[in-house]
């Protein structure tokens, strides 16, 4: 492709909101433009790559004999109401409607459109496990789009279901995907990490993240560095095996004024005791019904832990008459006497000994309070991992790392065929609801994950299998006759030796050619400058800044070994 006629608007102006080191780059190397709030128009450069990855896809998917389709964007709202979600949703499910007033979904994602294109068209087991992708548009009316292509409201998505008869069937579909997708992300030369995650709001049971290591990224992943283990803070867990109650003096429990004491550091330190021994009481409304939740001092809550562990799904902070009516006052919150809630604690708690804690009487703290001095309904693990914890498997100390969100594996099981009602018949002739799994790459997304991991300061480097073209071939000075003519050589040959070259043919200064190069990050430039006469021209690696001359009938040879 000749840069003279095809679209690559490169600029220094960068938007001032633009934060992403890779939404600043996508900006000035030309590749998207944004046409509104979190919409954007993959330029040419863009729309090259975005192909180069559904390729990667495409091939993976094969592998797996993951079939593709294309289900439409406009979904009815009918099949939305049959699975429950159209009022579930909220306001993140773009809607509208048709001029007969028919309700409608812009596609956030496609179980239920999946659910309606199989009905009554996969009929017999002898058809299953049946695997069905689209690399489609999609669309989400996020609050606050952001970080370029990292957040937006229309996105390009590959999403993927499946269809069994047992869950074992769905198992092993479940880890071909996994496979696959880890096979994807390696050939995208991407630094990710498979995490265990939570399942969210869509009902599934066993789930994975794919998160490329990226600081702009919106998720925090716990990992250690002694096994693989790895999941989203969001979901792990804290072990026991992280407390330990040592040997200590059982002291008598006693009322202490704390009239000015406010934080739980100035509780604590007042009490005379480390934070880890001051205990604190969050009360809660789920679900309608109150809780008194018992942490120590220095921890968090995890909400999804607490709506797992009390098996509610609406929480919210109890109000001041909720807690008076708890028998207790904001501030002073603790187990002695309290009333009108259950009573759960984190299980750090066991192994606080001689410790404070609210009185539930303004101005007073309990100090010197032990296991067995007060009932809780129960222990559970509730609070945020913090760095240091112990990890799940025991292996080591957990780190955290920020990561983007490239992909989900789901087993979704029963619950979408139950609802949608989609069923097969078994071998013995029975009507059966499929399980099912579903599985998404952000395709779009993709593309800013790259960046983040493959830029320096000139700008981006294309991993190989995801360059727009192979080769930038720059004619220095398209007013020097002999460099004109030898360029347009080696673009033919490269051209008919299927090398995909982009042919900076441009009347542009020799520094201006360099610096777009540069930025584009194409992986190798041959740059044909003032040895044209001698038969001599350079070609740069782009990663490595390393440059070596070289004849013009020894390029295609380099660039085919450096692609091979
Ligand atoms: C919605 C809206 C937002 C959503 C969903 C539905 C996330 C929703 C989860 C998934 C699950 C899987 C298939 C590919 C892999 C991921 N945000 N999810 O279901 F209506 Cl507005 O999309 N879907």
């Amino acid at each position: 492709m000749r840069q003279t006629r095809t679209f690559i608007p490169t600029t220094r102006e960068v938007p001032a909101n633009a934060e992403a080191t890779s939404h600043k780059l996508l900006i000035k190397a030309g590749m998207v433009k944004q046409v509104s709030a979190g919409v954007y128009t993959y330029l040419p450069l863009a729309n090259n790559i975005i192909e180069k990855i559904k390729k990667i896809i495409r091939e993976e998917h094969e592998a797996i004999n993951s079939v593709e389709l294309l289900m439409p964007i406009l979904q009815s709202q009918e099949y939305w109401e049959e699975s429950g979600r159209w009022y579930k949703m909220g306001d993140e499910l773009m809607r509208l409607k048709d001029r007969k007033g028919a309700g409608y979904a812009l596609s956030p994602t496609a179980e239920e459109i999946i659910c309606q294109t199989v009905n009554n068209m996969i009929t017999s087991y002898k058809q299953l496990p049946m695997s069905l992708y689209q690399i489609q548009t999609k669309f989400r009316d996020e609050v606050r789009p952001r970080l370029g292509l990292l957040r937006c409201k229309e996105f390009i998505m590959k999403d993927a279901y499946t269809f069994h008869d047992s869950p074992e069937s769905l198992r092993e579909t479940y880890n071909d995907f996994y496979n696959a997708y880890s096979k994807i992300y390696d050939r995208l030369e991407l630094k990710y990490r498979a995490v265990q995650a939570d399942s969210g709001n869509i009902g599934g049971s066993y789930t994975h993240e794919f998160q490329a290591l990226a600081d702009v990224g919106e998720d925090t992943i716990v990992y250690t560095e002694e096994s693989d283990y790895a999941a989203n803070i969001e979901t792990a867990k804290v072990v026991e095996e992280n407390y330990t109650m040592p040997v200590y003096e059982k002291k008598e429990r006693s009322l202490l004024e704390t009239p000015a004491q406010e934080t739980i550091d100035e509780i604590a330190a007042y009490c005379g005791v480390d934070v880890t021994r001051a205990m604190k009481g969050l009360a809660l409304k789920a679900d309608g019904e109150l809780y008194l939740v018992l942490m120590r001092g220095n921890d968090q809550l995890n909400e999804i832990k607490f709506k797992k562990a009390t098996n509610t799904s609406e929480v919210e902070m109890a109000t001041p008459e909720e807690i008076e009516s708890m028998g207790s006052v904001v501030g002073y919150m603790g187990p002695f006497d309290i009333k009108n809630c259950k009573v759960i604690a984190d299980n750090a708690v066991k192994y606080m000994y001689n410790h404070s804690c609210g009185a539930n009487k303004k101005g007073f703290h309990y100090i010197n309070v032990n296991p067995g001095d007060y009932e809780v309904d129960g222990y559970y693990d509730l609070r945020m991992i913090e760095e240091g914890d112990l990890a799940e498997d025991l292996s080591g100390p957990v780190k955290f790392a920020k990561g983007i969100e490239i992909g989900q594996v789901f087993e979704l099981g029963k619950g979408y065929s139950e609802s949608m009602n989609i069923t097969y018949l078994d071998a013995n002739g029975r009507a059966n609801h499929f399980y099912m799994g579903c599985y998404g790459i952000g395709v779009s997304r993709l593309l800013s994950a790259i960046i983040e991991q493959h830029n320096d300061d000139k700008g981006i480097i294309w991993p190989k299998e995801a360059t727009p073209y192979q080769v930038h071939l720059i004619c220095v000075d398209v007013k020097k006759e002999e460099q004109v003519k030898l360029s347009e050589q080696i673009y033919e040959k490269l051209k008919n030796n299927k090398v995909e070259v982009l042919f900076d043919d441009r009347a542009e200064r020799a520094g201006v050619k360099f610096n777009d190069a540069d930025l584009i990050g194409i992986p190798v430039h041959i740059i044909v400058g003032k040895k044209a006469g001698e038969n001599t021209v350079e070609l740069k690696y782009r990663r490595t800044g390393d440059k070596i001359e070289l004849s013009p009938d020894e390029i295609l040879e380099k660039v085919q070994e450096f692609y091979k």
